[in-house]
């Protein structure tokens, strides 16, 4: 049972419910650009890069355009260096006219720059790695030629009047000083942002935190984030890269993308639903989240995890007695996203040993029966003792409940 009402079966809380208030967002007052964060969705960049995906041209139009109409600020493309098809997909996404501005993604160095250009998009994404690491079994560069190199080709793109942003690959390994430097060059040679990458998804909320406090007292432009997702941290990065002063978060529907991926769009929107309610519910169109992640799903054949923030089909399903009792009294009490803000509704399960009276008297009168408190107390241990055996669906329990109602009624006619 998801979290779409499933044939009206599930009992449903009391409408006048009253939000308790969630403390965590009045530290976030404090800080502006959590509640003015900007979104680069790179399913058509980092996405591709996931080991199911193979995008059409078709497919790619239609994710740009649902990303678009989604809100996202930016959407971002594989390199047109990558391929001939990418080129041409590249082309075509730009002359789409989307809301949102649209991006690629290329190596550092002035022909693939431009290329980028040529192809019409508003922004062109630099990348280098800067790790040892890189510089040493990657491209062989040192910091001195990267930072030269750099300053060249955000020149020339800044010259077509296209946005430019420079990143570091594998940030967390580089030198500190060495990127502050390299970064302090490219913001005073007038670079639109800086980008900080978790390209391993090993760095842990604090690092991230430190990383980027540090950064925004060297540059004075925005600051870009990514975070893969190996370590299970990419979410949280995201949101204390914000609080430590960065502007962008990249996404991807899913979080799919290199290995397993990174900061999926679905649970940065809980996240920040949650942290910077007003922003986001104004910004995005929380309710089109499902139909982007299931078209998605079905692009790159895979399902939507059980446990998926917002989406996983038991999201926003109550089981326990004690907890749907609470839910029926006001959702609140076991819920911190309200399943509406995105176009979907709450569960309560009657079904398993776990359920409360509460709860099935509440579907006993959505059945529109008449049952007392005790009788209702009765159905209820039946329908526990069957769930003792064996699994049992809503339309088992439906049984129960009317084949109870129908002997009550029967012994009354009786007596
Ligand atoms: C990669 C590159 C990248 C780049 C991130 C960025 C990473 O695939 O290795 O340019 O913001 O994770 O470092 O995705
Ligand atoms: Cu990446």
């Amino acid at each position: 049972m998801c979290g779409t009402d499933e044939n009206g079966t599930a009992p449903q809380p009391a409408q006048n419910q009253k939000s308790a208030s969630w403390p965590y967002s009045q530290v976030q007052d404090y800080i502006s650009q959590v509640n003015s964060y900007k979104i680069i969705e790179s399913t058509l960049r980092e996405g591709e890069q996931f080991a199911n995906a193979f995008f059409t041209t078709e497919n790619k139009i239609k994710i740009a355009t649902m990303l678009s109409d989604f809100g996202v600020d930016y959407i971002e493309l594989t390199s047109p260096v990558s391929s001939p098809q990418s080129y041409e997909d590249c082309k075509t996404i730009c002359s789409l006219g989307l809301k949102s501005k649209i991006l690629t993604h290329v190596r550092c160095n002035m022909e693939d720059a431009k290329k980028a250009v040529e192809c019409g998009v508003d922004g062109v994404d630099l990348v280098i790695g800067t790790s040892s690491f890189l510089r040493e079994y990657s491209h062989g560069k040192s910091m001195e030629l990267i930072q030269k190199t750099a300053i060249e080709v955000i020149e020339y793109v800044k010259s077509q009047g296209v946005e430019v942003r420079f990143s570091s690959e594998d940030s967390f390994r580089s030198d500190l000083v060495d990127i502050l430097t390299l970064y302090k060059a490219v913001d005073k040679a007038g670079v639109n942002r800086v980008g900080v990458a978790d390209t391993v998804g090993g760095a842990t909320p604090r690092m991230v935190y430190d990383l980027v406090r540090t950064l925004r007292g060297v540059v004075g432009c925005d600051i870009e984030t990514h975070f893969h997702d190996d370590t299970g941290c990419a979410v949280a990065n995201a949101l204390t890269a914000l609080e430590g002063g960065a502007t962008h978060v990249d996404t991807s529907v899913l979080g799919i993308g290199e290995r397993n991926g990174i900061t999926p769009l679905g649970a940065l929107m809980a996240r920040m639903v949650v942290t910077s309610p007003e922003y986001t519910k104004s910004k995005y169109k929380l309710s089109q989240l499902k139909a982007i992640e299931e078209y998605v799903s079905s692009v790159v054949q895979v399902n939507i995890p059980f446990n998926n923030p917002v989406t996983g089909f038991c999201a926003f399903t109550h089981k326990a007695g004690i907890h749907a009792k609470a839910i029926l009294a006001n959702p609140s009490t076991y819920e911190i996203i309200d399943p509406a803000v995105f176009g979907l509704t709450r569960y309560i399960s009657i079904t398993s040993r776990i359920t409360g009276w509460n709860a099935v008297k509440s579907r006993v009168q959505q059945l529109g029966l008449d049952l007392t408190d005790d009788q209702v107390k009765e159905v209820t241990a039946k329908i526990k003792q069957m769930a003792d055996i064996r699994p049992l669906a809503i339309d088992d329990t439906d049984s129960i409940i009317h084949s109870y109602h129908l002997g009550l009624q029967a012994q009354a006619s009786s007596a």
